[in-house]
């Protein structure tokens, strides 16, 4: 089915502390698949934002000494200018304490009691409050006893016994099995579609959906009973609909909901599969909503050692013999934001995990940028400046179109087709790919006709500009496959290629598109080499 619309989602990031590059993480993907469908000409929605109720937020001011609302205004403001920095191209930024969303929470939570779906029962077991999580006797036991079964070594767990409010989940397991098992709720990559079932298998429980005020009162309280705030993923998932206008009584917002629910995809870690998965879709079931289209739980970005970067576990508490993993600041300093960019968007399939270090990230953009499509945007512009007085030569007619030369055009194709597929593939790396081997063919092709011999004879100088003429016309074509990933450094590319005037994909992507006599700019140094010497030392 073609898409006619795509509404994309990050996961809203917890204001318990500033943002690491795990964060950055997603919101650059989210954002290249963004790019990738307005480049297209598909209308898009890109929705992130902050996740400002609960524990960890409760926690981390009282640490600090702060109001909760100024820590979450001081740490919105830090996601806030990160995405700035990264270039990153959100059409909303949705906080969860906003009336907007709040609203909207009270009134699923009031229509979710009055249907039947959420009761009060007698609750005895564990509890860890820092992760704001129930554990059962087996989920403690079969961890040791005592601690989190999530993250053991940080937090230990309480008896609890008390009254809480229950939703009725497990009404809705075999309802979530067959939308997941069709994929008319897509879990990707399928590991994760598999990991999901397995649950579902073990039997689905009802889901705690209150927390005791006594314990923690920054949350949206229960409008039903007022000891109770709302347990903050309950409270959270639903930005995803509160951002949109969901059930909101003005007639422009609703249809604003309309137009853009479901979501085409929710870009999340594997981290947070469960809730996204699982509770997620079972509550929209219960309010009668339509599923998401997919929840795309990607990998996550490792230590030298293998250890997951977080908020708890971040840059700077480097153990011994771990690289120091470099922070999100530090990776825009040294790389700029199509640097990291770049190295963001290539550094995993989503589905894998990925070490990274400064070297790795030194490594990915020097030989993918500097070396490749930076230096090859050089050479030919001074080529096409000495050879064709800075005029783009055009393709020529050719009797003699070799082997190495049809590669260069069929390169450039795969790469805009590899965008055309884009919608249905959502796979960055596999438009990544294409223009490396669109980089590897010019440069083939330079290498066997050596335009730079052949300019220096009358004979030679038309098949010169022939071989530079198919080399830029080439290079134009992956140059736009790669714009959403590379914002800023396109449209100087495109300039200097010749290209002028509003974006068309439609026309830009035909390989021969540029007229003969088109202008080109001077040859840019757009990715210059970053050195050793500019990677902060451990
Ligand atoms: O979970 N590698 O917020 P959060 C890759 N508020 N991605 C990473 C990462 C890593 N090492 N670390 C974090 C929450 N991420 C909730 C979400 S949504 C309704 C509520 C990314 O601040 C990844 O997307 O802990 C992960 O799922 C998210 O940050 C967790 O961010």
């Amino acid at each position: 089915m073609p898409n006619t619309r795509f509404y994309v989602t990050t996961p809203i990031y917890y204001v318990n502390d500033r943002p690491h590059t795990g964060h950055a993480y997603t919101s650059v993907l989210a954002d290249v698949m963004a790019g990738y469908h307005r480049l297209l000409g598909i209308d898009t929605w890109f929705l992130t934002g902050t996740d400002e109720h609960g524990q960890k937020v409760q926690d981390s001011a009282a640490e600090r000494d702060v109001a909760p609302q100024a820590l979450c205004d001081e740490m919105a403001a830090h996601f806030g200018d990160l995405l700035e920095r990264l270039r990153v191209r959100n059409d909303d930024f949705v906080r969860t304490t906003e009336p907007r969303h709040t609203a909207v929470v009270t009134q699923v939570l009031a229509e979710l009691h009055a249907r039947g779906d959420v009761y009060l029962d007698h609750y005895e077991g564990w509890y860890c409050a820092r992760c704001e999580r129930y554990w059962t006797d087996r989920d403690v036991e079969e961890q040791g006893g005592g601690r989190c079964p999530d993250q053991p070594e940080l937090h230990g767990v309480e008896r609890l016994a008390e009254e809480n409010y229950y939703f009725r989940m497990s009404k809705y397991a075999d309802r979530l099995r067959e939308a997941i098992e069709t994929d008319v709720f897509r879990v990707h990559p399928e590991k994760r579609k598999n990991e999901v079932l397995g649950f579902l298998k073990k039997g689905l429980t009802d889901l705690c959906i209150s927390r005791n005020r006594e314990r923690l009162s920054w949350g949206v309280p229960l409008p039903f009973d007022d000891k109770y705030v709302c347990y903050v993923w309950v409270d959270a998932l639903f930005n995803y609909k509160s951002a949109i206008g969901y059930l909101a009584a003005d007639d422009a917002e609703h249809e604003r909901h309309a137009r853009w629910w479901p979501a085409d995809v929710h870009v999340i870690g594997k981290d947070i599969l469960t809730t996204h998965a699982v509770y997620w879709p079972t509550l929209l079931m219960a309010m009668g909503e339509a599923l998401p289209r997919m929840v795309l739980a990607h990998g996550w970005l490792l230590d030298s050692r293998g250890g997951k970067l977080s908020k708890t576990k971040r840059e700077g508490d480097d153990a011994e013999g771990v690289l120091p993993v470099p922070t999100i600041d530090g990776l825009l300093d040294v790389f700029g934001a199509d640097g990291t960019r770049w190295f963001l968007a290539t550094a995993m399939k989503p589905g894998d995990d990925t070490a990274f270090d400064w070297t790795i990230v030194r490594e990915r953009v020097n030989t993918d940028l500097a070396n490749g499509l930076g230096n090859t945007a050089n050479r030919l512009l001074k080529m096409a400046a000495g050879a064709c007085d800075g005029v783009f030569p055009g393709l020529g007619e050719d009797d003699d179109v070799g082997e190495t030369q049809e590669r260069v055009r069929a390169a450039a194709v795969a790469a805009v087709d590899a965008v055309r597929a884009f919608p249905e593939t959502l796979d960055v790396t596999a438009v990544v790919a294409a223009v490396r081997s669109g980089v590897a063919a010019i440069s083939l092709f330079l290498q066997d006709e050596k335009p730079w011999k052949l300019v220096k004879t009358d004979d030679g100088l038309p098949r010169a500009r022939i071989v530079i003429a198919w080399s830029l016309e080439s290079l134009r074509l992956l140059a736009l496959a790669v714009h959403p990933i590379l914002p800023e450094s396109f449209a100087t590319l495109r300039t200097a290629l010749g290209m002028t005037g509003d974006l068309d994909f439609a026309r830009e992507s035909q390989f021969g598109a540029l007229p003969e006599g088109a202008r080109l700019g001077a040859p840019p140094n757009l990715f210059p080499r970053i050195g050793a010497d500019a990677i902060p030392s451990a």
